[in-house]
């Protein structure tokens, strides 16, 4: 049977839920089709022990509805998963979202027809629905991604993966644990799991520079000023390189003397606390010493930090500066790697060999484990997309179109794919903002858009291959002006071994890039072709 709207979304996160509300609004007709059993996205999935958002629960939540941002109570400054995903079933439920919202339904792909300029999806159980539009609100970070590590099969133990937890939880008091990754989910695992395990043994192969949140419950005066100030604070966060009010320091730390830098880092790091630590000075990732007396300054705490010095220099990233890898926050893992339970083992020196029936060999050393967990990341920005078979005008595949990487206009639109949007996709500011503002600015782009060919009596809209080439290089550009493609992350891909390497987010900031694509639609959606 082939059902038809006039626009189809996938997935059911925070991108898709607010597409369904906004162009419900506009009056169209909105199927969200969601693989999972339940709405949620990112914050659906990620229910590892001490999974909690790194912007500030005031932020990372909805703008568009001042009386939901009202009503909402945040218990903690930095809201832990399931307080995140009871968020956003409340607003679901509020704006009654879920009717329009076919779950357990995964999409396996989707085909752009020109005769009727329409995108046929369909789904994993042989479904086909018919759209005018598709948008795919499919996530930066959504596909695991589990290392092919030889012996994966042979180990007898749970092997959990952070990105899939499983919904009742897993107690592991007794187990002797391994944990093998140490990115923002291993690092906010970590503390849990050693108070869990009866040894926790932490499979590192690349230490990670992380700050610590300064997390403590919501005050009811901080909580009155957000919300005696929304609106203007809202808006002056969109005014921002991150959509994000950081506290972001406006001069250089290139201008200033080495002690107020110090002073500085000082403050972020014992009085603010997170990601603050990142916006201390706005050129913390492209002026080289900059960079490297903030990158030095973790180093050191560090090493103030972790009683045994070996221990220490393990922790302490060397080969590549501050922002280079996504910046983590923490509660208290440095500290947690004092505890006699806690065992750092540096795989980069002694590199797994294979897993075995009862747990992991190194090249010199052999662990007896209980339970393995992985918190090895994810085929982030691309992995979705490529996931489904996408096919856009003249039978071009996407996975082809990008097999040297993501090309993008603005983000939002492929050339070749008509009528074909991404949320928060490539080359749009995306994880480097306070994602669920930027997916209400993609989204309300969209609509407009949409709203337009409405208007217009157009059918189809398309971003041009010339407009997209620009795009392409021109992020390209701001990327080559920061050190940031150095390092080997997930921004380049360089976690997914064959995955072509170029630096994937948009670095020109939130606030330039919503007043570019603000233009673009004022000049009458420059870079695409109308039909
Ligand atoms: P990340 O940040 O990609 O971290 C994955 C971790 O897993 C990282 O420490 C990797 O080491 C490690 N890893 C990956 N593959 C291997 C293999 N083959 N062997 C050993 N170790 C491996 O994912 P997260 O889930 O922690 O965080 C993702 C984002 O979510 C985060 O940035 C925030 O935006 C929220 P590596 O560094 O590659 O050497």
């Amino acid at each position: 049977m082939t059902a038809k709207v006039d626009v189809i979304v996938v997935g059911a996160g925070f991108g898709g839920l607010y597409a369904l509300h906004r162009l419900r609004q506009d009056g169209y007709s909105v199927k969200v089709l969601e693989a999972a059993e339940s709405i949620g996205g990112t914050w659906y999935w990620n229910r590892y022990p001490g999974a909690r958002c790194d912007v500030e629960s005031m932020q990372y939540s909805y703008s568009f509805s001042n009386e939901i941002q009202q009503e909402w109570k945040w218990s903690e400054l930095y809201a832990a998963q399931p307080e995140i995903l009871a968020y956003i079933n409340f607003v679901a439920d509020r704006l009654d979202l879920k009717r329009d919202v076919q779950l357990n339904t995964r999409v396996v792909s989707a085909r752009f027809d020109e005769t009727s300029s329409t995108w046929e999806v369909r789904t994993e159980a042989g479904e086909v629905l018919v759209a005018p539009y598709c948008i795919m609100a499919t996530g930066c970070l959504s596909i695991p991604m589990v290392p092919d590590f030889p012996g994966l099969k042979d180990f007898k133990g749970p092997v959990y993966r952070t990105s899939d937890w499983p919904h009742e939880g897993v107690d592991m008091t007794g187990k002797r644990v391994g944990l093998i990754g140490t990115g923002s989910s291993g690092i906010q695992a970590t503390p849990i799991l050693a108070a869990q395990a009866s040894h926790l043994y932490v499979f590192q192969r690349t230490p990670n520079y992380s700050i610590p949140a300064l997390n403590r419950p919501m005050t009811r005066e901080y909580e009155r000023s957000w919300k005696d100030e929304y609106p203007e604070r809202r808006l002056a966060a969109r005014k921002t390189r991150n959509n994000t009010l950081n506290m972001a320091g406006s001069k250089p730390g290139r201008d200033v003397s080495r002690d107020e830098r110090e002073a500085e880092f000082e403050r972020r790091w014992t009085q603010i606390g997170g990601i603050s630590f990142m916006y201390a000075y706005p050129d913390m990732t492209s002026d080289p010493e900059v960079n490297a007396h903030a990158s030095e300054f973790v180093r050191r705490k560090i090493g103030a930090l972790v009683h045994d010095p070996d221990v220490a220099e393990k922790l302490m990233p060397s080969d590549y500066g501050i922002g280079g890898k996504r910046i983590c926050v923490d509660t208290a893992y440095f500290e947690t790697f004092n505890r006699s339970n806690v065992t750092l083992v540096d795989i980069r020196s002694d590199p797994i060999e294979r897993l075995t029936a009862t747990g992991v060999k190194t090249k010199s050393q052999s662990f007896e484990l209980d339970v393995i967990v992985m918190a090895t990341g994810f085929d982030a920005m691309t992995g979705a997309l490529k996931r489904i078979d996408i096919t856009g005008r003249a039978g071009v595949k996407l996975a082809d179109r990008w097999a040297e990487g993501p090309k993008t206009y603005i983000g939002m639109a492929v050339a070749g794919f008509p009528n074909m949007f991404l949320i928060t996709g490539p080359q749009s500011p995306s994880v480097f903002t306070n994602m669920v503002t930027s997916v209400e600015q993609h989204v309300d782009w969209i609509a407009d858009c949409i709203a337009h060919l409405k208007t217009n009596r157009r059918k189809a809209i398309e971003a041009t291959a010339e407009a997209e080439a620009r795009w392409v290089a021109h992020s390209n550009d701001l990327a080559s002006k920061t050190m940031m493609p150095n390092a080997n992350s997930w921004y380049v891909g360089a976690n997914i071994p064959g995955k072509p390497r170029i630096f994937m987010p948009y670095l020109g900031g939130a606030a330039v890039y919503q007043d570019y694509i603000a233009d673009v639609a004022r000049k009458n959606y420059e870079g695409f072709s109308l039909a």
